[in-house]
């Protein structure tokens, strides 16, 4: 990883500047657009807020942003479902920075909608090849031992609507099907083994087949060796319940893999000696190659990226100089080692800072600090993970998957830049 290959002389040379020019003129002076000369009401005027007071502790149970981050939400694409039960919205990841989601904007899918399912309701059932079938209540998963763990989730799906060309205009809709959060849960190895495997035999060829509380189910079948990896039976998302969007109160969390196998309300796991081949695994979740055979058991997230600004929701705003790209790259095969940022359509490449080292299979944020006067740009990314795997383009995975597929889309996604600093998603050549 290159340690901050951008801060050049020209960012400090700016700092330096600002400081001389005094406080309040130095940002704006950066611009052009302002001097020294014009006093800044904002800084020689007592303003209101600094003369009475502020509002009290909140009464209200729940804290919300302030108003003024009100648009800041998920949102949906009306025309994508037929309606909002089973159906998705997307992270607003344009306008979000760091690499934790917040529950309250972090995307949702539902394949039968949200379910409201009290603790006390809650089941889990352990069956199918198992010394002892065991049914645990809320309670009794809270007294196994817990961990924490940041996992990205990715719907499938996600990228979806770009195979055949650009189509939505905005970062939230092209790769916004993705949250990133802090879990707290028990292994679902713990559990697996409080119910006894011996009865499974050699676990080499079995599989659990996993459910959800909901009317849809969502069942999917996982080979067991990733059930004893690194799969969580997940309570606490970022420090606090999990929303009920999100899977209320017990979801299954199965790193780096396709969203969908993530079960939400998560109530009965049985051991088997093979898939199911349930619905989620056949006619959805598969992908149709150009030869009209499809693809099956395509668990893993491959790596991708996304600059998240500028973009065609958070254009440039301010005027010329010092210029903050930013964007996330995730992998589902482990961390993320390398971003490249192309500003003419991958011609030239030049490395990224990451905001912290690249962690397993989470979000990694990462920056360009460069200059920009103007010049239309041709944005792109390229994430590299720990295998050496390279984001491709567009063109490389259409020439592999063709263009019948829906599912698992991780090509380079371009935004035109233009001199107003406004943005749109293109495809290059
Ligand atoms: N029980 C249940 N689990 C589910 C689903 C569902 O509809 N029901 N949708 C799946 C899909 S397709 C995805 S992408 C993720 C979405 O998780 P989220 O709503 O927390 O973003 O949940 C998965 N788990
Ligand atoms: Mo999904």
């Amino acid at each position: 990883m290159a340690d901050q290959p951008n801060q050049g002389p020209s960012r400090r040379q700016f700092l330096t500047s600002a400081a001389a020019l005094g406080a309040g003129a130095g940002i704006s002076a950066v611009a052009g657009s302002a001097s020294a000369a014009t006093p800044d009401p904002l800084i020689t005027e007592v303003q209101d807020w600094a003369s009475g007071l502020g509002d009290g502790v909140d009464a209200s149970p729940y804290g919300v942003p302030i108003q003024f981050e009100g648009d800041v939400i998920r949102r949906n694409v009306e025309w994508l479902t037929a309606d909002t039960i089973s159906s998705i919205n997307f992270t607003p990841i344009h306008a979000l920075d760091g690499t934790i989601t917040p529950q309250g904007c972090a995307f949702e899918r539902h394949h039968s909608g949200a379910i409201e399912l009290k603790k006390e309701d809650y089941r889990l059932m352990i069956n199918g090849l198992v010394d002892t079938p065991l049914v645990f209540s809320y309670e009794d998963l809270e007294r196994f031992p817990r961990q924490n763990h940041t996992y990205f989730l990715e719907c499938a799906a996600n990228t979806g609507m770009e195979w055949a060309g650009a189509q939505l205009n905005g970062a939230q809709f092209t790769h916004g099907m993705i949250h990133n959060m802090e879990y707290s849960g028990v292994t679902l190895r713990t559990l697996l083994e409080e119910a006894g495997l011996d009865a499974a035999g050699d676990l080499k060829d079995k599989w659990v087949y996993v459910e959800g509380a909901d009317a849809s189910s969502n069942g999917r079948s996982i080979p067991m060796e990733k059930a004893l990896d690194d799969c969580l039976i997940a309570f606490k998302a970022n420090g606090e319940a999990l929303r009920m969007e999100h899977g209320y109160p017990v979801r299954l969390v199965v790193p780096g893999w396709e969203g969908n196998m993530w079960v939400k309300w998560i109530r009965r796991i049985e051991v088997m000696d093979g898939p199911v081949e349930s619905r989620e695994e056949t006619s959805k979740y598969t992908d149709v190659l150009e030869d009209g055979t499809a693809r099956k058991w395509t668990w893993v997230m491959d790596a991708k990226s996304i600059v998240t600004s500028p973009s065609p929701q958070a254009p440039i705003k301010h005027g010329h100089g010092p210029l903050v790209i930013t964007g996330l790259a995730w992998s589902g095969h482990g961390k993320i080692t390398r971003v490249d940022v192309s500003k003419d359509g991958g011609k030239t490449w030049e490395t990224a800072r990451l905001g912290k080292e690249g962690e397993d299979k989470a979000l990694t944020r990462f920056y360009l600090d460069t200059e920009w006067n103007g010049e239309e740009m041709f944005l792109q990314s390229r994430a590299i993970d720990e295998t050496g795997y390279v984001q491709p383009t567009k063109t490389q995975l259409r020439e592999v998957r063709g263009l019948n597929s829906i599912y698992h889309n991780n090509c380079i996604q371009t935004w035109w830049v233009k001199a107003d600093g406004e943005a749109e998603n293109v495809e290059v050549s």
